[in-house]
């Protein structure tokens, strides 16, 4: 792992919640705006739908089931205050009056109507009961056929919001990743210095789903949960001022200790959050590294170095859990309290005729109600706490700028077609401030000469060619193509012409032909017969089963790195181009493959221009000219023979490599 200043290291972030962070999402959620207008009305109607039914409930019981008008204090002395309930039914009615009159040891007549006592009106014959209350029945079913029509539309719109809203999470995290995807594939390759393979893997996979969870959290909870909670405030209020303030008294209290969980839960979850990326880099680390372990039996000392992450993993995991135990059961206990005065206070209202059957069922309803959303709050709470530091840390690789600008479009110049010649002037270059990696350099490579570049190992011979295919810009000086600063093309047109033959080549997985077409998708299989033929690379395909069809592992580690090389030779073989880089590769390469190599890049390089990378000095000796490197610098320059005639560096490389 190079480290860097740039590098950010997971310790720093997530220490604040920033809002400012979901006004840079907007701009992913606009093209569902009209999807989210919709969630959002479907939430809305939803919870107007539930904060309906006990309501509804309440008008049923207190209109049909109970009248709230039939209340009558008992005159009968010595019973005390003690109300009895009476049911009022009016003589006009057809039918009633002779109910009446076969019960008058149960009615009192008054006036136009008459009354029973509610515990008495099982003393009476069914049928005159029916036909007694025959409103009231028909009044419940109506209501209950209410109610049921409510339910089956909230549940259809329930369905319907939760498809809208996943949907459109769903789009929005893939949009998301694509976005990341893409920018990553372009950023300069200082930035792959600095941040490890895992840690952006992690950022493409977890942390686009946790921003996934929260667009659709996010939502239900702004619009759902604090929706319901203002509505089911102000419903009690109007049902009754005073039992609402009673049954509400719990809540500064829950308040309290809301404050005090996000306070807590905030600090668990973040600890949490880098002991996770911890385990996760160095489990990374340890796969890709694990060949090094093996080999200095470090597997002891890792091990237990992961045993202690671990075990501080599992302590902040606890924490958290600590954190929900002791707050869930608060809330528990508050709701608890909040329906024990409701029951409490509301009993008594009832005895004393202030409040209806009907209004206290539905307060009951509504007190269950209130107590579910501030639980899921403390749920959400965590989803939203991961998704902001994820937001955070995928904004962060979003808001790497490409140190390799593209030109302006007004300074472009036009599409690069053939190679005439290629500069470099006093070209210095660094990849940490003041660590010069190459000082002052200056050469020339014309159309169709070959120039080898030789020099010990760090002498920054890879880091020359770095400069040439635009891997970076120079600190100092200007790298020029046929007279032009490099700069001023687009580095597509320029990586189109160029080929490089790496030190240690990269092969994806996938099949040899896939990765020989690389730069050219439209390979006839005449032409990639005889790119295998010119890259020495037949032999290879044909001792392997499936030919140039075999599947290569990741990273091709399934062959050779001599064959690896002969590969890489052939796929820029494949890409037609006008120069060609040749890093040679300075692992031990037996002398046949090493021939093989050899006369592959003798046909590669027939005709264009070449800058060979030469550890071996026989692959420089018949160059046309040769830059000595040693430390950043140029030393010498010249042909074979002239180098050799000067008794300096090359010649004495010359006489050690015999
Ligand atoms: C020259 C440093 C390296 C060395 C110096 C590629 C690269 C190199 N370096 C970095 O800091 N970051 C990088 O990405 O630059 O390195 P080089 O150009 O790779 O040297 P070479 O190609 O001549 O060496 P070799 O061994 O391939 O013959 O100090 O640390
Ligand atoms: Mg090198």
């Amino acid at each position: 792992m190079v480290s860097g200043n740039s590098r950010f290291s997971e310790e720093k972030l997530g220490k604040s919640y920033d809002l400012k962070l979901l006004g840079r999402l907007l701009p992913f959620a606009k093209p569902y705006k009209l999807l989210f207008l919709c969630s959002i009305f479907l939430v809305v109607m939803i919870t107007l739908m539930d904060l309906s039914i006990p309501y509804i409930t309440k008008i049923t019981i207190d209109t049909y089931i109970v009248p709230s008008t039939d209340f009558f204090v008992s005159e009968t002395p010595g019973e005390g205050q003690k109300k009895t309930r009476y049911l009022s039914v009016r003589m006009k009615q057809p039918g009633v009056a002779s109910i009446v009159g076969n019960y008058p040891e149960l009615f009192r007549v008054k006036g136009e109507s008459a009354v029973i006592p509610y515990e008495w009106l099982s003393r009476l014959q069914e049928e005159d009961l029916a036909n007694l209350r025959g409103r009231d029945f028909s009044g419940v079913t109506r209501m209950v056929l209410f109610l049921l029509v409510i339910v089956c539309t909230n549940f259809i719109f329930n369905f319907a919001q939760m498809m809208i809203m996943e949907y459109t999470g769903q789009k929005i995290m893939h949009d998301l990743r694509i976005t990341l995807f893409d920018h990553i594939q372009h950023l300069d390759l200082a930035f792959f210095n600095r941040n490890p393979v895992g840690r952006l893997v992690t950022r493409a996979t977890n942390d686009i789903q946790n921003m996934h969870e929260m667009f659709t959290s996010v939502i239900t909870f702004v619009f759902k949960d604090l929706f319901l909670l203002v509505g089911i405030t102000v419903v009690l209020f109007t049902i009754n001022f005073k039992l609402a303030l009673m049954s509400l008294m719990v809540l500064p209290v829950v308040l309290y200790f809301a404050v005090q969980f996000a306070n807590v839960a905030r600090e668990a979850f973040r600890t949490l959050r880098i002991k996770l990326a911890e385990i996760n880099s160095r489990f990374a680390e340890t796969i890709e590294g694990v060949r090094i372990i093996q080999l200095f039996r470090q597997e002891v000392n890792n091990y237990k170095a992961f045993k202690r992450i671990n075990r501080e993993h599992f302590l902040a995991g606890m924490k958290q859990v600590r954190v929900f135990a002791v707050f869930l059961p608060v809330i528990e206990i508050m709701g608890s309290v909040a329906l024990a005065t409701v029951i409490l206070y509301g009993g008594s209202g009832i005895l004393s005729g202030t409040i209806t059957l009907g209004a206290l069922v539905a307060f009951i309803s509504y007190m269950r109600m209130f107590f579910r959303p501030i639980r899921d709050i403390a749920e959400k709470f965590s989803v939203m706490q991961n998704a902001m530091s994820s937001a955070e840390r995928i904004f962060l690789i979003l808001d790497q700028g490409q140190m390799v600008a593209e030109p302006a479009s007004d300074e472009g110049l036009p599409e690069f077609k053939k190679l005439t010649g290629l500069n470099f002037e006093n070209v210095s270059f660094s990849y940490i401030p003041g660590e010069m990696v190459l000082k002052d350099i200056s050469f020339q490579v014309r159309a169709g000469e070959t120039v080898a570049v030789v020099g010990p190992t760090g002498a920054g011979k890879t880091s020359l060619i770095n400069l040439i295919v635009r891997f970076y810009d120079p600190t100092k000086g200007r790298v020029l193509v046929n007279g032009n600063d490099i700069k001023y093309y687009p580095s597509k047109s320029i990586r189109s012409r160029f080929a490089l033959v790496t030190q240690d080549p990269f092969l994806f997985s996938g099949t040899i032909r896939d990765n020989i077409a690389q730069g050219s998708r439209t390979l006839t299989g005449q032409q990639l017969s005889h790119i295998l033929t010119a890259s020495n690379c037949r032999y290879l395909t044909d001792s392997l089963p499936d030919g140039v069809d075999t599947i290569l592992s990741e990273r091709g580690t399934s062959i050779s790195s001599g064959e690896r090389q002969l590969i890489s030779i052939a796929r820029a073989l494949a890409s037609d181009p006008d120069l060609i880089i040749f890093d040679e590769a300075t692992s031990y390469i037996d002398s046949e493959t090493e021939h093989k190599i050899q006369s592959a890049m003798k046909t590669l390089m027939a005709g264009r221009t070449s800058i060979l990378i030469a550890h071996r000095l026989s692959t420089a000796r018949n160059a046309d000219r040769i830059i000595a490197l040693r430390q950043g610098e140029i030393i010498e320059t010249g042909s074979h023979d002239e180098l050799i005639q000067q008794q300096g560096y090359y010649s004495r490389l010359n006489a050690l490599q015999g």
